[in-house]
């Protein structure tokens, strides 16, 4: 694994209603991101918070399609600029938010790296919503299907035009929340689902080896996970919690998995909101889950 990591905050709030969101990044570096992975052997550098404009009076809450639209755009332009930097010079790219929405500008820099970049959603969401299937407007409930080339031309453009991955080349986890436009999406597309259903099924073991199996053909695989696929009991901190997710033990298990398979060269850890957090228990459990992903365990 690269061990040069470069971790990038973005303190983005605007994808959705829940203000909070967009400390995120703060209460994970409080939760001792920085020296958990540097106890790890990992040449740290964190390139602190983007800027994010964030003036409560000019919010647009009103209920439009793609609410707060154009400051999603600015953001996710810098932070694809950010992310191609990192990669360009090498180096891991961690970013942490902040709203779901930023995945946006995440994957289209990572998309000028690789030709058949694997992508891991980690969520209990699909975030594969349209403006005209979106039930809120909510951009965070928006970006693997923007990423997928679906969605608002200011957003499938970003950055470069077009899509940024392939369906092939993506794998959700820990779904059970899919609206009806996003469950049309999945069978349309025929995009790889494990839901919950599948994972008590089968059991994480199996569904980890199914997909890294299913990604074993990609130039790189980007772990994009969604504080909000584990249970609200262990991740309490999060805008919209849906009962009967994954458990920290199996989190664990599949970031243990992904750390000795090898696969992943990038992460992001998003929607940590401190604000309804207990402790800070939803950071202290996207840390901890770093550090299985960081390779713990194989120490
Ligand atoms: N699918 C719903 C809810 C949602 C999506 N992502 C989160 N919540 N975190 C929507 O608004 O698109
Ligand atoms: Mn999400
Ligand atoms: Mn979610």
């Amino acid at each position: 694994m690269n061990k040069q990591l470069s971790i990038v905050g973005v303190p983005m709030d605007m994808g959705q209603m829940r203000r909070g969101v967009d400390m995120g990044p703060s209460a994970i570096r409080y939760a001792g991101m920085v020296e958990r992975l540097q106890e790890l052997q990992f040449d740290v550098e964190d390139l602190g918070d983007l800027y994010v404009e964030r003036s409560q009076t000019q919010t647009d809450d009103s209920g439009p399609k793609l609410r707060n639209l154009p400051r999603v755009v600015s953001v996710c332009e810098q932070l694809a600029g950010k992310v191609d930097d990192i990669v360009s010079r090498k180096r891991f790219p961690i970013v942490l938010g902040g709203d779901h929405s930023i995945a946006i500008g995440t994957l289209a820099g990572l998309s000028k790296h690789h030709q058949n970049l694997g992508v891991i959603w980690y969520d209990a969401h699909g975030d594969l919503n349209t403006e005209e299937t979106s039930p809120s407007g909510n951009i965070h409930g928006m970006p693997l299907a923007v990423s997928l080339g679906v969605g608002h031309p200011l957003l499938t453009n970003l950055y470069q035009d077009g899509a940024k991955i392939k369906k092939e080349n993506v794998v959700l986890i820990g779904t059970r929340a899919l609206d009806d436009g996003e469950k049309e999406f999945v069978r349309r597309e025929g995009i790889k689902v494990f839901t919950m259903h599948e994972i008590d099924r089968m059991g994480m073991t199996a569904v980890m080896e199914e997909t890294i199996a299913h990604l074993a053909h990609t130039d790189g695989v980007h772990l994009s996970l969604d504080l909000d696929a584990l249970d609200p009991h262990d991740a309490p901190g999060v805008g919209t919690p849906v009962i009967g997710g994954l458990s920290y033990r199996e989190s664990h298990l599949a970031m243990e998995m992904l750390a000795e398979s090898g696969i992943i060269t990038s992460a992001e850890f998003v929607e940590v909101n401190p604000i309804l957090d207990e402790r800070n228990k939803t950071a202290d459990t996207a840390v901890a889950l770093m550090g299985s992903l960081f390779g713990e365990k194989l120490k």
